[in-house]
């Protein structure tokens, strides 16, 4: 017996009620054949604790691709209101990038996968990076200043104990660098 049936046979066993066929046809970001937009983001831009740019307008569907200069950065996803922390035990984290000149011969990249807002900010507590103003935001809701980046950034100051980070990279592809010689 085919698999789905068998669900639907055991559904009906335990009285679900059958959904509606959903159409799964139509997903935008699919439909396209173009090659994915990726942004770059350089975490430790200029020898600061910043990330350069820091507030990314992307398209779904398009790639985050996160660059790290020295020192020691890391880049963690993190929620509006509880800055410097992971957003929760699915956040994206990167690990670490210790490296002393240069850039690092690695990037991470994320997938923009809906609309909403993505947070982020930099793990390293020593030098307390993310209190520090290292954080950034993919898809700011512009229209609503009470969840800027930069309402944000005030939050981040007062975080007194900053939450670790997560064990395992995950959340996205820390791969070779495909533009060292970018020059940042
Ligand atoms: C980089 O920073 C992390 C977090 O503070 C630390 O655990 C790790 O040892 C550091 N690596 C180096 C090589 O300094
Ligand atoms: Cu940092």
């Amino acid at each position: 017996m085919h698999s789905s049936s068998l669900f639907i046979t055991f559904a009906a066993a335990l009285g679900f009620v059958a959904a509606a066929p959903t159409d799964n046809t139509y997903n935008p970001t699919k439909t396209s054949s173009s090659p994915r937009t990726t942004h770059t983001v350089v975490a430790g831009r200029g020898g600061r604790l910043i990330f350069g740019p820091d507030n990314i307008v992307a398209e779904v569907g398009s790639i985050v691709e996160f660059h790290f200069n020295p020192l020691n950065h890391s880049v963690v996803e993190s929620s509006f209101g509880k800055p410097c922390q992971p957003k929760d035990a699915d956040s994206f984290f990167g690990g670490f990038f210790p490296i002393r000149q240069g850039q690092s011969d690695e990037v991470f990249q994320i997938e923009v996968k809906d609309t909403r807002p993505i947070w982020f900010y930099c793990a390293q507590n020593n030098g307390a990076h993310c209190q520090s103003g290292m954080t950034g935001v993919v898809n700011q809701n512009f229209d609503c200043q009470e969840f800027s980046l930069r309402a944000h950034r005030e939050l981040a100051t007062k975080v007194q104990e900053p939450g670790g980070v997560q064990a395992n990279i995950q959340g996205g592809w820390r791969i070779p660098n495909p533009n060292p010689l970018g020059g940042f």
